[in-house]
């Protein structure tokens, strides 16, 4: 089968105390384990392995790697080989480099991100466990967050110089990884530069999604929540707790989504993320977004262009 699903994003933050006040009070996390660097990780209710985010001290934001998880540990000898003969280094980490992890693989998408694939990771259970479980626990706090969905990397694009690593690194997780194709949004003269791609392994919209920009980054994390109702009420909560909201609740024309986008207190952008949208197979045909459609596709309502959304990010 290979890559299952994301595995967990590691995130910079520059207040440990006020991160982690915001993963867990706001979306509604726990705090799983702490490790002697003063890294902390966390798990969402529905998730079974330990943790999905790790937050780590640093003086600035951004994204310190995305990892995705394998079925099996024999995946990773096979991916290890087609991830070289693609021509990407692969930098093989052993068991516990990270706590409660098997060994990972290690390398650099062309836009410059750290990924990482592992097999193992310590299984804890999600909160209403496995036998005739309830739909969900008592004293959810916050948005109560199901489970980290994706994450979305700015990618650089410069159609001046011909540099895409939007397209390359949607090349690269097709060939390499068997990611799928889902959603695109085609730009410039006769729609020829793929300036923005979704992709998935699971059924969903998206387990990934580039867009491109000057400079490669961090976009957001997305936690996935049941139902637009959730939507409104994660919005009350951010709106109790004061967090910084950049994008109040709508819908987005791509992947159907139903949103909200806001920060963490370091500046990194989270989104809530409702609905399936639709059910996404390989064999689905590609959707595509042309340049004049392209701030429908991102807030379906209005349409209108939010340059704050595609210009501020870690
Ligand atoms: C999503 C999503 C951008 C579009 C974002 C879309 C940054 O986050 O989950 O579909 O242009
Ligand atoms: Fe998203």
């Amino acid at each position: 089968m290979g890559v299952m699903r994301i595995g967990h994003a590691s995130i910079k933050v520059m207040d440990m105390a006020a991160a982690v006040k915001h993963y867990t009070e706001v979306l509604g996390m726990k705090v799983t384990m702490e490790d002697k660097s003063g890294n902390v990780y966390l798990k969402c209710w529905d998730e079974w392995d330990r943790y999905s985010i790790i937050l780590t001290p640093s003086d600035q934001a951004g994204l310190n790697h995305v990892a995705y998880k394998v079925e099996k540990d024999s995946d990773l000898n096979d991916l290890k080989q087609r991830i070289e003969a693609y021509g990407v280094k692969v930098t093989e980490l052993a068991e516990g480099a990270l706590p409660a992890t098997g060994r990972m693989l290690q390398f650099k998408l062309p836009s410059g991100h750290e990924m990482r694939l592992f097999a193992q990771k310590e299984f804890v259970g999600t909160e209403v466990g496995s036998t005739n479980p309830d739909p969900w626990p008592d004293n959810l706090t916050g948005a109560g967050a199901h489970w980290v969905d994706h994450v979305l990397l700015m990618c650089e694009l410069n159609p001046e110089t011909g540099v895409n690593t939007v397209a390359e690194n949607t090349e690269f997780l097709c060939k390499a990884l068997d990611f799928y194709l889902v959603e695109q949004v085609m730009v410039g003269p006769g729609g020829v530069i793929q300036a923005a791609t979704w992709l998935a392994r699971t059924s969903t919209p998206h387990d990934i999604a580039f867009v491109g920009a000057p400079k490669s980054g961090f976009h957001h994390v997305s936690f996935f929540l049941d139902s637009w109702h959730d939507i409104l009420k994660a919005a009350d909560i951010m709106a109790k707790k004061k967090v910084k909201i950049d994008v109040a609740p709508t819908r987005h024309g791509i992947t159907r989504g139903e949103t909200i986008y806001f920060f963490d207190p370091s500046g990194n952008r989270n989104e809530t993320f409702a609905g399936l949208g639709y059910l996404s197979q390989p064999d689905r045909p590609v959707t595509t977004w042309t340049e004049d459609k392209l701030w429908t596709g991102i807030f379906y309502h209005t349409g209108d262009a939010v340059p704050t959304f595609t210009d501020v990010y870690t």
